[in-house]
């Protein structure tokens, strides 16, 4: 109950300041240690999502911060409930997303003593966040949460976590709430700009890279136009597709996990590479392999929105601190050349795209996992928003789905699993009248498999492609490399998908034949419930362009067996 002489509980403060900054969408699970906080929400316009697993509700809080590009928020409880969290607070980290995990934390006066579930959160959290704090006193609750904002978003956005001591949100004050927090824009200057042009008119081969996060549906058609004015080829980084219309005629192509040696080639080639947003990690880099460290071949102009990032691996012939938002804004005001050089060159770094990815590739077995995403990219609308994990599945995703819009692809750059359900919980939560699907693999799925219950329980109906090949087949995939027919502890025995999702009250599906997908995804769909449709995988189709045994046979002419 709110008391009406002016105080509130710090709880009631805190809840307060996430509507003040505007948050509508919570995601949690209960703990003792911030019952102060919960009752606080009992009243407010916020949309409170309870899960079933810390790690399920980091996800999703990651997810909003990535599709929104405004800080996710999820709450739990102490030790337990922080270590599961942590699982979404690496992926903010490493996939550069705004979130803030607000952690319950035992009393003050019995800090120290390692009371129950005690940890000290500065310390565990030091390294893997932004900011991880504690607050102490309810009167700066104000303070605290809105540094906490501008923390998670400004610069490369990244993970806040804060500590509650439990009698700190019972504890009440006077305080006046926060103004609402704007993410703060890092503008390119106009020497940076000019210098870039300059660059541009002596290239060439140039092309352009796209990743990383603090990217808008506007800046996204402001580098369409870039790209169409200057006839520049344009290739997405790993997990970020999305930022670019894969059916436009300048795309190249996605920078990840198998990709088109063609494009892998042509980057290498390429005289002047700008790379915007993204940092070039070790996955779209092919292992470092692909630029020369710390100083490139090529001249390149990296554009990032942390300046701690730039020259941190690669030395930049240009640097350019700015928000990809605000530096897409900026690139209107650049003028092609007169006469482009490369024209021809952005044609064929198309058709080489279109040529890699139109057809899925034979597969053995019934079900041929290309042949499905080639169904969904011709048959979900172009708002359709897909989740995804990490495991093998996802190279098929990556090479056949096709996306047309900004945030339509959510997915961990960070390679964690089960990262495709809880994502999903979210976007449905956030988009409850658009398409969403969660593709997950067998091992993928069963990390966070439990949050179709809340799926269910909250009545978000997306549906659920589970790729069942009865392995961790990534693993399997590196170990035939290295170890090749000296199998262990890669195999999966699993449930009953279909019979799962039926038994958390959804809908569930098996399809064995490709051919027998659409009618299967076409009835999940009818349903009007989170529904499961589970695709039985031959273990032999390991990848787009290989087979387990064929593998196995190369590993093993290589060690002259
Ligand atoms: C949280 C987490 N644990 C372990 C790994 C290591 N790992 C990467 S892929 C993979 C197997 C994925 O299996 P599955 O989801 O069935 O996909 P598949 O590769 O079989 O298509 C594992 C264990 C990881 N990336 N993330
Ligand atoms: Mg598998």
């Amino acid at each position: 109950m709110r008391a009406n002489d002016g105080t509130r509980t710090g709880g009631e403060i805190l809840v307060d300041q996430l509507v003040a900054h505007g948050v509508q969408h919570v995601f949690c699970v209960p703990g003792e240690s911030y019952l102060g906080a919960l009752d606080a929400f009992y009243d407010r316009p916020i949309k409170l999502t309870t899960c079933r697993q810390e790690g399920g509700a980091a996800i999703m809080a990651e997810s909003i911060g990535k599709a929104t590009g405004r800080p996710g928020v999820a709450f739990v409880t102490r030790g337990p409930g922080a270590t599961n969290a942590s699982h979404g607070v690496h992926i903010a980290r490493q996939d550069s997303s705004p979130m803030i995990l607000f952690v319950g934390q035992v009393a003050r006066e019995m800090r120290e003593r390692e009371a129950f579930q005690e940890l000290d959160f500065r310390a565990v959290f030091g390294s893997m966040t932004k900011w991880a704090t504690e607050i102490d006193d309810p009167a700066r609750i104000p303070e605290i949460v809105s540094r906490a904002f501008y923390t998670a978003t400004n610069g490369r956005p990244g993970p806040v976590v804060i500590a509650l001591p439990e009698d700190m949100l019972i504890e009440r004050v006077a305080a006046p709430d926060a103004p609402p927090f704007q993410p703060v824009e890092t503008w390119p200057g106009q020497t940076d700009m000019a210098h870039l042009q300059k660059l541009l008119w002596s290239a060439k081969q140039p092309l352009a890279i796209v990743g990383g996060s603090r990217w808008s549906e506007a800046a996204c058609a402001s580098l369409t136009r870039f790209a169409e004015r200057f006839a520049l080829p344009v290739a997405t980084s790993f997990r970020r597709s999305h930022i670019f219309n894969a059916l436009h005629e300048c795309y190249a192509g996605d920078l990840g996990i198998g990709p088109n040696p063609k494009l892998i080639a042509r980057i290498k080639a390429a005289d002047v590479i700008l790379l915007i947003g993204g940092r070039l990690g070790e996955m779209p880099s092919q292992s470092y392999s692909l630029l020369d460290i710390p100083g490139p071949r090529q001249t390149l102009v990296h554009v990032h929105p942390g300046a701690e990032e730039l020259g941190r691996v690669y030395h930049p012939h240009l640097a350019i601190n700015a928000s990809p938002t605000a530096f897409a804004a900026a690139l209107e005001g650049l003028q092609p050349p007169n006469n482009i050089p490369w024209r021809a060159e952005v044609k064929t770094a198309n058709a080489d795209y279109r040529a890699w990815t139109d057809k899925a590739t034979p597969q053995p077995g019934g079900v041929n996992f290309g042949e499905v995403m080639v169904w969904l990219r011709e048959n979900l609308p172009d708002n359709a928003i897909v989740c995804s994990g990490a495991g093998n599945f996802s190279s098929w995703i990556h090479r056949f789905y096709r996306f047309r819009h900004y945030a339509t692809h959510i997915g961990p750059c960070s390679g964690s699993m089960g990262y495709g359900v809880p994502s999903a919980v979210a976007m449905k939560t956030l988009h409850p009248d658009r398409t969403v699907v969660a593709i997950s693999g067998d091992g993928d799925f069963l990390m966070n498999g439990q949050e179709f219950a809340t799926a269910v329980q909250f009545k978000l109906p997306f549906v659920t492609v589970i790729a069942d090949n009865s392995l961790y087949g990534t693993i399997r995939m590196h170990q035939e490399r290295e170890y090749p027919g000296r199998v262990i502890a890669t195999e999966l025995k699993n449930p009953d998908f279909a019979a799962y999702a039926r038994a958390f009250g959804g809908f569930g599906v098996t399809v064995e034949k490709t051919a027998d997908f659409p009618k299967a995804f076409e009835a999940a769909q009818k349903s009007g419930l989170p529904a499961l449709v589970h695709l039985k995988i031959d273990p032999n189709a390991l990848t787009p362009m290989t087979t387990l045994e064929a593998l196995r046979a190369k590993a093993l002419a290589g060690q002259g067996r």
